[in-house]
């Protein structure tokens, strides 16, 4: 019996929508050689990889054959270690608290720079990638969502981004990025946190207002948050937005949500009263934020007819303890790195 693999999942040779990608399996073929259907692909425990190549997928192009994907093992079951819950994270010896960054020695920011970080929880906007590097990296974002999507997941699930794509461990190890965290964590930086918050034209969900420390089972609360426009972010397609000087409360209360229009699921209520008025992150694609784990931040839902991506980075100071097998997703990116596990490169 002989089945193409264009009759695999459920691709209309046309895609009249925004992805015009077309999508191939490189080496599953959708029925196995007694004819029957193969379970589907499943994301667990596996990466992507994205043609031989590795060639960017161009939004702009006519519908091609650009994409291939197969199930590949990764060297660390990245959706094996868990997420704790609230109470889980309670019962830690956690040392909750603003860490003022010393910025010594400094190679990007300035003395400004560090003071304004130390009084507000945030720095933006900066330079990363030139224009070029810019497209490129959203073409190859364009290719793993239209490719997640296929597999059924949601435009948020791309999450510990580094370990599953050579190209993003590359990215996270920019120097124009990790000069600047270096400059406020210290000598010694791993990443251990990278995840796309993409927001689909009109997709209706809005991240609450949360810090990040309130979810990580890491002490002291030492990372730094960095937010990279994969697209073009403003208040029209819903930019994260900060609450300046919320960093220095310590771990804020908060309520569970349980509403189907929200990315995470703990909000503050009143987050002016712990800050300022919110300000917007309004940055072009390439373009950088910083901000601290126990800052104030969120963003409402995208009512614009424009895509919103950013990739969030989780650099932390490398003396930085962790639990639950956390220490399994962090590499380090500038000197030398305590108990991290150090995961090397995806070989795709
Ligand atoms: O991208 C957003 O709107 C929110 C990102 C976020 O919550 C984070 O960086 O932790």
């Amino acid at each position: 019996m002989c089945h193409s693999q264009a009759s695999f999942g459920n691709l209309p040779r046309n895609r009249p929508s925004t992805f015009h990608t077309a999508i191939t399996l490189l080496e599953a073929t959708p029925f196995d050689s007694g004819g029957n259907p193969r379970p589907r692909v499943c994301l667990s425990d596996t990466c992507l990889l994205l043609g031989k190549s590795r060639m960017p997928v161009m939004l702009d192009s006519e519908p091609q054959t650009v994409l291939r994907y197969k199930e590949q093992p990764m060297s660390v079951k990245v959706d094996a270690i868990p997420n704790p819950s609230p109470s889980q994270l309670s019962q830690l010896p956690r040392q909750i608290g603003f860490v003022p960054s010393t910025g010594s020695q400094l190679k990007i920011l300035t003395a400004n720079h560090i003071k304004q970080y130390n009084d507000v929880g945030y720095l933006m906007p900066f330079n990363a990638l030139d224009p070029a590097e810019a497209r490129e990296t959203r073409a190859f974002f364009d290719g793993v969502l239209a490719a997640f999507i296929e597999l059924g997941r949601t435009s948020y699930s791309i999450n510990t981004a580094h370990l599953r794509f050579a190209r993003i461990y590359e990215l996270v190890q920019h120097p124009k990025i990790v000069d600047a965290v270096a400059d406020l964590l210290g000598p010694n930086v791993v990443c251990w946190g990278s995840h796309f918050f993409c927001k689909m034209p009109h997709d209706g969900k809005r991240v609450p207002w949360h810090q990040d420390s309130t979810y990580w089972p890491l002490s002291p609360t030492k990372t730094v948050t960095v937010w990279l426009a994969i697209d073009d972010a403003d208040p029209e397609n819903a930019n994260m937005k900060f609450i300046p000087r919320s960093h220095l409360h310590g771990l804020i209360d908060y309520d569970e949500t349980h509403e189907v229009d929200t990315v995470l699921d703990l909000a503050v209520k009143n987050p002016t009263s712990y800050g300022d008025a919110e300000v917007d992150v309004a940055l072009k694609a390439g373009q950088f934020s910083m901000h601290s784990d126990l800052l104030l931040h969120g963003s409402e839902a995208n009512v614009s007819d424009r895509r919103r991506c950013g990739l969030t980075i989780r650099y932390a100071a490398a003396d930085v303890t962790t639990w639950y097998d956390w220490h399994k997703k962090g590499f380090v990116v500038r000197g030398i790195g305590g108990h991290w596990a150090n995961p090397s490169k995806p070989d795709h």
